[in-house]
């Protein structure tokens, strides 16, 4: 049996380690991230491609249909600067020039997307990258061509959407 000072210690070091966990985790993953994760909410990033954005509508109502929220978005000429950052995993590959190419073709829409478990769900709702192997009823093989051309991007990890949603809205209240 503790008696009334070990209890008391107990409480002390009990709240020293919830508060250092709150300041650690804040200082790895911004007070936001923090705050969403403490109402079980998640955010990722979209980009509607220049050859979805004749498809916008029904993408949009797609993201509704899965009960997400759409937090803010905004329409948007992509240039070579941003894309490097964004696809600096492909900055190497013959494919890259023309990556560049098709994404600044034509204006494109950018949307930060709220929802459960949603960077995941979002991956499942827009199907892999190739449009010829999505299934049917995913966006990326509903309104894809192949894959290079595959009509929508999203973040791909939870720390991808979080350094990919600081590059695209950090200028913006949300
Ligand atoms: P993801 O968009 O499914 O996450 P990534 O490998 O991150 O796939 O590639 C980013 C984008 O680069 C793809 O969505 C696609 O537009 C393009 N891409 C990827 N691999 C190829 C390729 O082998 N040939 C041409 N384009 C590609
Ligand atoms: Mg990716």
């Amino acid at each position: 049996m503790l008696n009334n000072k070990d209890q008391t210690l107990v409480e002390y070091v009990s709240i020293i380690a919830i508060i250092s966990t709150v300041i650690i985790g804040m200082l790895f993953y911004g007070w936001k991230e923090v705050w969403m994760k403490t109402k079980n909410k998640e955010r990722t990033l979209a980009i509607v491609k220049p050859d979805g954005m004749v498809y916008l509508d029904e993408i949009i109502e797609a993201i509704y249909n899965e009960g997400f929220t759409i937090k803010d978005f905004y329409l948007k000429y992509l240039d070579k600067e941003i894309l490097k950052e964004h696809y600096a995993h492909l900055i190497d590959k013959p494919f890259f020039p023309e990556l560049v190419d098709y994404m600044t073709s034509d204006k494109v829409a950018i949307l930060l997307l709220e929802g459960d478990n949603i960077v995941e769900r979002f991956r499942k709702l827009i199907g892999p990258t190739d449009s010829k192997i999505a299934e049917s009823e995913t966006l990326r093989g509903k309104y894809g061509t192949d894959k290079s051309i595959n009509a929508i991007h999203g973040s791909g990890s939870r720390e991808e959407a979080v350094i990919e949603i600081e590059r695209f809205f950090k200028d913006r209240r949300n």
